[in-house]
């Protein structure tokens, strides 16, 4: 079954792909799958290279690859899923990229439904580095996880277990929000402001200051650029600013 599974998601062009058993799954912050779909038993996940764009000083260049890719993970990870149903009687449901999520101030470190990095562990596709990111063994780090969750019983791949950190410190250095100074632990918060400049704090703090003031200074924040590019941060999904720790990353496995 793991076989027929395999062939069907590399054909639909996917980098490579894992599976782990529910019970091999150990991520202690986000919730047990069980909540999210109680006869899960295994979860396969698969993985995607991340192009050059990431690379490019602009930063509608390097995200608008982004959107891109996420489009294509998206719509492979539903075939995947769609597979499972239809060819092997299984029952599937997909896990996103990373949004919709519970966004909510009662999840202050945007904790999701499932870690794909956790996920993708438990599936032998790679390993934690100093960035928190997991490098996969032959494609690096630059690389993104989709998963599905299956009633199939499919037993873990096994695990990496070599340690593809080099302990360089390169991405320590040049995170410019310092966010990854503690050890095993990124600062959400910091990250964000950084990352993601036209976010939800930016979208607050714009209303915040809206409240008490005249027509004619309202009219002026409308016609500002933090105005636009909230608008098409909101609409069009462009989010990220800063991909420093995924790109700086020398370990960029034989595949790059
Ligand atoms: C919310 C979110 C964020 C939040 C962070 C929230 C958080 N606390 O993790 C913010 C906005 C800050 C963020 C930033 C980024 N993200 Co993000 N994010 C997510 C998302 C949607 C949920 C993550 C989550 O649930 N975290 C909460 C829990 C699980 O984290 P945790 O248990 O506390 O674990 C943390 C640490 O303890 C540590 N950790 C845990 N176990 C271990 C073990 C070892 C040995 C070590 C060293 C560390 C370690 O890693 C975590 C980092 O804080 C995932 C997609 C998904 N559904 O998984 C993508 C995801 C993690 N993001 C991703 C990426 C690429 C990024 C960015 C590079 C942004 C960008 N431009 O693309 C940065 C990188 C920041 C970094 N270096 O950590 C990728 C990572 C791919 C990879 N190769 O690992 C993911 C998996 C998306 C995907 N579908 O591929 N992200
Ligand atoms: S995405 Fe940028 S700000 Fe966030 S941890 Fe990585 S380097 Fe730092
Ligand atoms: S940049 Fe260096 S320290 Fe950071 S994860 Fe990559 S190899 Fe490890």
């Amino acid at each position: 079954m793991k076989d027929k599974i395999r062939k069907f998601a590399f054909d639909q062009g996917i980098d490579d792909i894992g599976f782990a058993a529910v019970s091999d799954y150990n991520s202690p912050q986000s919730p047990k799958i069980e909540t999210l779909y109680p006869e899960a038993k295994s979860i396969v996940v698969t993985c995607f290279k991340e192009m050059s764009h990431i690379d490019s000083p602009s930063p509608q260049i390097a995200m608008n690859g982004r959107l891109d890719l996420q489009e294509f993970t998206r719509m492979t990870n539903y075939k995947i899923a769609r597979f499972l149903e239809k060819e092997c009687g299984a029952r599937a449901m997909s896990v996103p990229l990373s949004y919709p999520m519970e966004l909510s101030p009662q999840n202050p470190r945007s904790v999701a439904d499932v870690s794909l990095r956790h996920a993708a562990v438990a599936a032998g596709l790679g390993v934690f580095g100093r960035h928190n990111l997991v490098i996969h063994p032959r494609l690096g780090a630059r690389v993104l996880f989709m998963a599905v969750l299956t009633d199939l019983e499919l037993p873990s791949d096994p695990k990496v277990t070599e340690d593809l950190c080099t302990r360089c410190n390169i991405c320590v250095e040049s995170c410019p929000a310092s966010a990854l100074d503690t050890e095993g632990q990124t600062d959400v918060g910091k990250c964000l402001m950084v990352s993601q400049p036209y976010g939800l704090p930016k979208i607050i703090g714009f209303w915040m200051k809206w409240m008490g003031k005249s027509p004619e200074e309202r009219k002026k924040m409308l016609f500002s650029k933090d105005f636009f590019m909230t608008y098409q941060a909101s609409f069009i999904g462009f989010q990220y600013f800063c991909f420093k720790c995924f790109n700086s990353c020398p370990v960029r496995g034989n595949d790059s």
